[in-house]
């Protein structure tokens, strides 16, 4: 296992659309474990394969607290089956856009269909706090950040600060 190096705006990869998993092997069990320990080790709640550099339909979850033993979910080719008409705002951030949060509105509960670890496929229905991780996940895997959900102006200002940051960086090598 190896914690990886997590991928930040404005870096492309990030808006790839990542391909499904065709047969879940000792390498897909590698790269989970990956994702897991990289997600520990951040920290944060939810990490996307794709995040990583490597894009495929994977993602790792665990909400469990400090103090709690970790609980981890792994979902392979993750995919929304149904959503609520009721909506929820999360105040949302993310591993590759650091120290930017804002409100995000999403379905208040989902039904997520994946393949799990042991290569069965599920259905599990989320809410509260899972539902909006796992829809942030999802749309990582989808090329689509949470800040594609805020206005022109918001998403702009992000966009441009970590682009001249990342502007400055090279020209400092
Ligand atoms: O995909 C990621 O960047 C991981 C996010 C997942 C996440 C984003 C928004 C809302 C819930 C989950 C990171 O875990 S961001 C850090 C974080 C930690 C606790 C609660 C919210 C965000
Ligand atoms: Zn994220």
């Amino acid at each position: 296992m190896a914690v990886r190096e997590i991928i930040k705006i404005p870096d492309p990869m990030l808006k790839t659309v990542s391909k499904p998993i065709e047969r879940v092997g000792d390498d897909v069990h590698a790269l989970l474990d990956d994702m897991l320990q990289t997600m520990y080790a951040a920290p944060g709640i939810g990490l996307a394969a794709v995040q990583i550099g490597v894009p495929r339909r994977l993602v790792v979850i665990d909400l469990a607290k400090e103090d709690e033993e970790p609980q981890p979910i792994r979902l392979i080719n993750p995919q929304v089956v149904w959503a609520s008409d009721e909506l929820a705002e999360y105040e949302e951030g993310c591993l590759s856009i650091p120290e930017v949060y804002d409100t995000v509105t999403r379905p208040a509960e989902v039904k997520v269909r994946y393949v799990d670890a042991g290569g069965d496929t599920v259905e599990r229905h989320c809410d509260g706090l899972l539902a909006t991780c796992i829809q942030h996940e999802i749309d990582h895997l989808d090329g689509i950040l949470f800040i594609d959900h805020l206005s022109r102006l918001k998403r702009g200002r992000v966009v441009k600060k970590f682009t001249k940051a990342a502007r400055q960086a090279k020209e400092a090598m």
